[in-house]
């Protein structure tokens, strides 16, 4: 299920910037073989339709693209759901805001986000799982920043998530799983899609959906750090002359 763009991620290499693992989902009417149910589809809700999702982490920061079909600056709703498993813990199978989605593998940590203000902002909270019950670590309407939103790219359907790396407990090397879900404004909400699947997850929205296998991501050194190394090295390598 792991699609990862290995020619772009080389050329990222090459050109010195973040590496980025790019997940691939399906897309379009489930009726000619996208992963879009013909209850949404005929609705035009394909701002809901997830096509890719881009990680990648600098050394402060998990940077998540989540892209859409549609244009997120022509609708005024829509929630993107990212789970987490860091293995802090065994994880809870139900997200922090009471959805109607069985995220089957388990969660340690869970960022809801909304695109849903025209387009004109890009927001989230970010909840983590303590073994027994979630709480709230931070929010893009709070002071802190272990969480913040981007909508610079909203008319090309990307939203924008970041999280801080100690507000999840992770460091270069270390590798957690997750899985992304769109839903809507209602508690009781499936996820209309979800990048671990790529056949529909739901048919109406008062039928609930089930996370597929989960995605998986290690975090890596940042290229700054690299060429800082290297540079090191090239100096060590004049004062020994
Ligand atoms: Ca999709
Ligand atoms: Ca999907």
């Amino acid at each position: 299920m792991r699609k990862t763009l290995t020619a772009v991620a080389a050329l990222a290499m090459i050109a010195g910037a973040a590496q980025a693992d790019v997940y691939s989902d399906n897309t379009g009417w489930h009726v000619s073989g996208g992963d879009f149910h013909d209850f949404f589809f005929q609705q035009s809700f394909d701002h809901l339709d997830i096509a890719s999702v881009e990680v990648t982490n600098d050394a402060t920061n998990l940077y998540i693209d989540i892209t859409v079909v549609g244009d997120l600056d022509a609708t005024s709703w829509g929630k993107y759901l990212i789970g987490m498993n860091t293995g802090a813990n065994a994880g809870s199978t139900a997200g922090a805001w009471g959805r109607n989605i069985d995220w089957a593998g388990g969660l340690t940590h869970f960022a809801g986000t909304w695109a849903d203000d025209g387009g004109s902002g890009a927001g989230g909270e970010l909840h983590s799982y303590d073994g027994a019950a979630w709480g709230l670590v931070d929010a893009t309407y709070l002071a802190g920043t272990e969480i913040q939103g981007d909508d610079s790219g909203h008319a090309a359907g990307t939203q924008g998530i970041v999280i801080s790396l100690a507000a999840l407990g992770l460091s270069v090397g270390d590798t957690f799983t997750f899985d992304v879900a769109s839903t809507g404004g209602g508690g009781g909400d499936p996820g209309v899609d979800h990048l671990s699947l790529s056949s529909f997850s739901t048919d109406d929205w008062g039928n609930g959906s089930t996370s597929g296998a989960f995605l998986s991501y290690t975090v890596v050194p940042t290229p700054g750090s690299m060429a800082i190394l290297g540079l090191g090295g090239l100096v060590g390598l004049r004062r020994r002359r």
